[in-house]
């Protein structure tokens, strides 16, 4: 083993992946893949907390496998992997149940927002949601966890758990960092602009799917809630921007320019020209990853092959965090 440090991250296949996934976390992924021990799963076992229909599961497990490859993540520098294939995931998450209150999960925002979202169905594993994804990075003593500002709270608990095990058995876990892009960690949605873009959100228009054709990414964003002001401007905090806020973000990280440079450009310009040139952005940006995806995707034992080894080596690391951590509570080993 190299002594890179080692980062663990991954999204899970409940949706079309959006632009804030990719602009949030795997368009950073790609960066660190030189730098670091990476391990990125299709987390497919966060995915039931919220009913799904089965088959769509299994196919957007492989479509979210692709668009990682399609999005510049190499197989083979990378390890990339089905997290329900590593049973080490399941394992690790119950003994963490055992140390953590149910006080800290009925703080998670996530747990409050899905939760009003689908009143009809709290289940036990939405409330551990943030457990079982502690268990995730700690099981490969991951050092850093590249993620969007919405998931930092829970990399806040998952420090949170793993500091309170190392202070009763000495140290286990490797305490891990959240690590936010500098730009697009908080990506918003396109109708209402102060709630994030979501995979799942009920409304297709407030979201950019990596899966839309241009046509409809150029539209969604023409259509994007602004004000009625009129004028280009980044205001950080003012909800009233927020949607002119969200599209200078996503303008700078698609195109790499800084925000303000961006608004000064526009400055005494239209928001109809504005949203056309972002549109135009983003449809660059998404058409070279479409391309890849579409040939990636029809060879389905390339894939698989890929999973098949990620899993292998996945498992092989994340032994040993389990037998310390039985060892630790007492089981036999
Ligand atoms: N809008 C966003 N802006 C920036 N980053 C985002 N991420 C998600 N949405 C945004 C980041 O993408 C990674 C994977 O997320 P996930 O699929 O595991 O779960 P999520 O955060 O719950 O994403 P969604 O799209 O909202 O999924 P659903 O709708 O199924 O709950 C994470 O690093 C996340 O921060």
């Amino acid at each position: 083993m190299d002594d890179k440090k080692i980062i663990f991250s991954g999204v899970q296949p409940s949706g079309n992946l959006t632009l804030g996934n990719y602009l949030g976390a795997i368009k950073n992924w790609v960066k660190l893949q030189d730098e670091y021990n990476c391990i990125y799963a299709m987390m497919d076992m966060h995915t039931i907390t919220v009913r799904q229909t089965p088959a769509d599961i299994r196919r957007r497990t492989f479509e979210v496998l692709a668009l990682y490859i399609a999005c510049g993540i190499d197989p083979e520098k990378v390890t990339l992997f089905i997290q329900s294939h590593n049973p080490a995931h399941a394992e690790l998450a119950w003994v963490l149940n055992c140390y953590t209150y149910m006080g800290e999960l009925q703080r998670m925002t996530q747990f409050k927002d899905k939760s009003s979202r689908h009143a009809e169905n709290i289940n036990a594993g939405l409330f551990t949601y943030p457990v079982l994804m502690a268990a995730d990075i700690l099981l490969y003593q991951a050092d850093f966890v590249p993620v969007g500002k919405d998931q930092m709270q829970h990399i806040e608990i998952c420090r949170d758990i793993a500091e309170r095990f190392n202070a009763i058995y000495g140290d286990v876990f490797k305490v891990p960092e959240g690590m936010l892009p500098k730009v697009g960690a908080n990506i918003m949605s396109l109708q209402e602009p102060t709630k994030k873009m979501s995979k799942s959100d009920e409304n297709p228009k407030a979201y950019i799917s990596l899966m839309d054709d241009m046509n409809i990414i150029a539209k969604k964003i023409k259509s994007a809630v602004t004000d009625s002001e009129g004028v280009i401007e980044y205001r950080e905090g003012d909800e009233t921007k927020a949607g002119v806020n969200n599209l200078l973000s996503i303008m700078s990280a698609v195109t790499g320019r800084e925000i303000d440079s961006i608004a000064a450009e526009y400055s005494g310009k239209g928001y109809g020209d504005f949203k056309g040139d972002v549109a135009e952005a983003v449809v660059e940006c998404i058409r070279p990853i479409r391309q890849e995806y579409d040939r990636l995707i029809s060879d389905k034992q390339y894939l698989l092959d890929i999973c098949a080894k990620g899993a292998e080596s996945a498992a092989r690391i994340s032994q040993r965090t389990i037998k310390k951590v039985y060892k630790k509570v007492g089981f036999v080993v």
